[in-house]
């Protein structure tokens, strides 16, 4: 429970951004601020205008130093669904934002943001990872073991899509709502030289939609406030099929393209990447769903690091998480160093609660 001193601190620090950033709408800080004052001290905390919740939000994604995806920021589309907190609704409205973010394909980047934490009342959360996540990913065992524990029974099936996981309040076992066929877009994978690619059976869902980061705003925090872009390939392509702890398919891949897989060195690994990351591609581009290259995501990150230098805004970044994992050092992002990640975060971020 933050101390009203802090609240009111990050509250004036984002009002400031705010009405700097905005100078043709936001209206006078200072009467803003005696407002915001008054109701801290009230209350413990205050309520956002709907222009400083979707600037919070933006601002929120243009500092998130993983992400590479950050040059639309602005275009972020912020769902206000403040006033829902019983986990039906919230589930439903999940199941709606998937449907309004999957948009038949030309994904559109979206967040929706929930109730927020009162000092009197924590908020629900989802205890799902994303709102789509699959039972048999080895990422996913503990919610799929905890949805299995509150009554859900999966098919068994390979890429079995779980339920979401609702919690309306701390220590309380969450609800779980299945999520219905027709709002999970999936790609069926398939190789454009090989044909025998499809018969691997593999698939990936369109829309990744983080679901367990809480959206602070000037003191403020929303801990159900899932949002999604659209993937970047080598997401699926290297990490989800490829990690050894992931689906593990490279030794599957090599065997199809009849790889040497007695020697690391005939580098059938790096061979099975680029065939696995070829399918992704090319299966998302022939069903229409919006998906980015790792070359094409790179010079657009750098070109979102040159127009905020020319606003005078530091980008902070993280090396590791920006560089695509696959042939990194073909990417303009591998050969150069970015601002701090975590240096002064600002008073609107995405941040991972512990478990
Ligand atoms: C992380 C791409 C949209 C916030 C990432 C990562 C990629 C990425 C590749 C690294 C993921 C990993 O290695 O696991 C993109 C693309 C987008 C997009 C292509 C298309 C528009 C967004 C949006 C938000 C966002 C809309 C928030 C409003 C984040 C955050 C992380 C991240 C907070 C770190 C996640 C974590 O710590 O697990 N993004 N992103 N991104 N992105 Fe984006
Ligand atoms: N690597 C994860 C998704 C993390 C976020 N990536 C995005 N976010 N593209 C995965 O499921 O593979 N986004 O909001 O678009």
């Amino acid at each position: 429970r933050p101390a009203p001193g802090s609240t009111l601190a990050a509250a004036e620090s984002f009002i400031r951004q705010f009405a700097a950033e905005n100078p043709q709408t936001a209206g006078d800080p200072d009467r803003r601020l005696r407002e915001v004052r008054r109701a801290v001290e009230s209350y413990g905390t205050y309520e956002h205008t709907t222009e400083e919740l979707a600037f919070g939000a933006r601002v929120a994604w243009r500092n998130a130093a993983r992400c590479i995806g950050r040059l639309y920021w602005r275009s972020l589309v912020v769902r206000d669904l403040r006033h829902l907190r019983h986990p039906d609704d919230i589930a439903d409205e999940c199941v709606q934002h998937l449907r309004t973010a999957t948009n038949g394909g030309r994904i559109r980047p979206l967040v929706s943001v929930f109730a927020p934490d009162r000092p009197d009342r924590p908020a629900a959360r989802l205890l799902s990872e994303q709102l789509v996540r699959y039972a048999d990913d080895p990422l996913s065992a503990k919610r799929a073991a905890l949805a299995q524990e509150s009554g859900w029974k999966g098919d068994k099936e390979e890429f079995d899509v779980l339920p979401l996981l609702v919690q309306s309040a701390p220590d309380r076992a969450p609800d779980w709502y299945p999520l219905p066929e027709d709002a999970v877009l999936q790609v069926p994978l398939r190789h454009p030289e090989h044909p025998g690619f499809a018969a691997l059976g593999l698939r990936w869902y369109a829309v990744p939609a983080v679901s367990d980061m809480t959206l602070r705003i000037g003191g403020v925090d929303y801990p159900a406030a899932p949002f999604n872009g659209w993937y970047m390939g080598t997401e699926i392509g290297s990490r989800n099929l490829g990690d050894a702890d992931r689906y593990d398919l490279l030794p599957a891949v090599a065997a199809l393209f009849d790889l040497d897989t007695a020697s690391d060195r005939s580098l059938w690994r790096d061979r099975a990447l680029v065939e696995l990351n070829l399918a992704v591609l090319h299966s998302f581009q022939q069903d229409g769903v919006t998906m980015a290259d790792h070359h094409t995501e790179s010079a657009r990150f750098l070109a979102h690091i040159e127009r905020e230098r020319r606003h005078g805004r530091p980008v902070p970044a993280d090396w590791s998480w920006i560089v695509p994992p696959l042939s990194g050092s073909a990417t303009p992002v591998f050969h150069r160093y970015y601002d701090a990640p975590d240096a002064s975060p600002g008073p609107a971020l995405l941040r991972r609660l512990p478990e």
